[in-house]
């Protein structure tokens, strides 16, 4: 058992600790600090002495506890005072110290938006130059917005649980899941205006694909949708034209190519010549009437057009990078280059 004297002992051991430590901490130059190292640690009349000298007074059994916590608390206070100099030195220095103005600055890095964020950025100045608003949609949709409202029936390939990630906190019966494509967002804008319609949307997408130098599983979509009475795939080819002009900066040319989208009819595929080389940016086509339908328009009265387009492809293409893997390794030496 712990004996009184010890006990007495040990209590005032922290209660000198705690005494050292608030009065370094409110030192304010040197001359405080000294004040306080005469009142703890001074060798004739310090507070440490005193309750060294208490010391005397324990039970021989109980002495190596004793010594031992002694030491520690005199090394600690040794430690805040050495803080204390430190802090007090340092502050010395700064107010009286004469600043002389021709010396070199420190030059402060400075960091610079992500590559595929300059796409983004560009792509939504040079399309508000062609009319086009930009707008935002949510990355965690419903089945709705994702595949029914966009003629992608439940038995639809694309719907796959292989093929997309299904969120596991949604219910079965109410279904969540990381958006495939930005296409979510064409319903979102029908479902909320009126034509004459004019958006862009650009935004993270998600699929469960294998990473190789042309595929992430996370990547970026520009969704395009345009909707005004009498729209014609010559206007849908002429802004993809007027785009990749702007962007890849020169006479670019497009084509397109018959293929399959249920929301658009008919459908292509877009490809852009860049340096000699005829690359696939994405899909397109007229907005199909049942997605015009399902979102209250009259197919009668209105069309429209739609493209989607992955950004990684076009910044990859426009900065001539051939592995879109290298917009995300994080690697300083490859993203300075922007
Ligand atoms: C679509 O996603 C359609 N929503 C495009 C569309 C919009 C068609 C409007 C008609 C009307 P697709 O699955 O082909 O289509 O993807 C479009 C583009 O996204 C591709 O051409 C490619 O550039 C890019 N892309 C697709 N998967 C990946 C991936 N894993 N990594 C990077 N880019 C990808």
């Amino acid at each position: 058992m712990t004996s009184a004297a010890l006990e007495s002992f040990l209590a005032e051991l922290e209660r000198l600790r705690d005494a050292a430590a608030a009065s370094l901490a409110a030192a304010v130059d040197a001359a405080a600090v000294e004040q306080a190292r005469i009142e703890f640690v001074g060798a004739r009349s310090g507070r440490l002495k005193a309750v060294q000298k208490m010391l005397g007074g324990i039970a021989a059994a109980d002495k190596p506890e004793a010594g031992k916590r002694f030491n520690d608390v005199k090394a600690a206070i040794a430690e805040l005072f050495a803080a204390a100099q430190d802090r007090t030195a340092a502050a010395a220095d700064a107010p009286g110290a004469v600043i002389d103005v021709t010396l070199p600055g420190v030059t402060v890095p400075l960091g610079h938006l992500h590559p595929v964020t300059q796409t983004i950025r560009r792509v939504q100045e040079i399309m508000a130059g062609l009319g086009f608003e930009s707008v935002d949609g949510p990355e965690v949709e419903d089945p709705w917005h994702n595949f029914e409202a966009l003629a992608i029936s439940p038995e639809h390939p694309a719907r796959d649980p292989l093929d997309n990630f299904y969120l596991a906190v949604a219910r079965a019966a109410d279904p969540l899941l990381l958006r495939s494509q930005t296409s979510t967002v064409q319903i979102r804008v029908m479902e909320s205006r009126r034509p004459p319609l004019r958006i862009v949307s650009l935004g993270r997408v998600y699929r469960p694909d294998t990473a190789d130098a042309t595929h992430y599983p996370m990547f970026h979509q520009v969704e395009g949708l345009l909707v005004e009475p009498g729209t014609t795939m010559a206007h849908l080819k002429s802004v993809l034209r007027l785009f990749a002009s702007s962007f890849l900066r020169g006479d670019v040319r497009v084509r397109f190519r018959p293929s399959f989208f249920p929301f658009t009819e008919p459908s292509v595929e877009v490809d852009m010549e860049w340096g000699g080389r005829w690359v696939e940016m994405g899909g397109a086509g007229m907005v199909d009437p049942a997605v015009l339908e399902a979102v209250g328009y009259d197919p009668a009265a209105v069309s429209g057009f739609a493209f989607g387009l992955g950004v990684e492809r076009i910044a990859a293409r426009r900065h001539g990078v051939d592995d879109i893997r290298d917009f995300y390794r994080n690697d300083v030496r490859f993203l300075r280059q922007f």
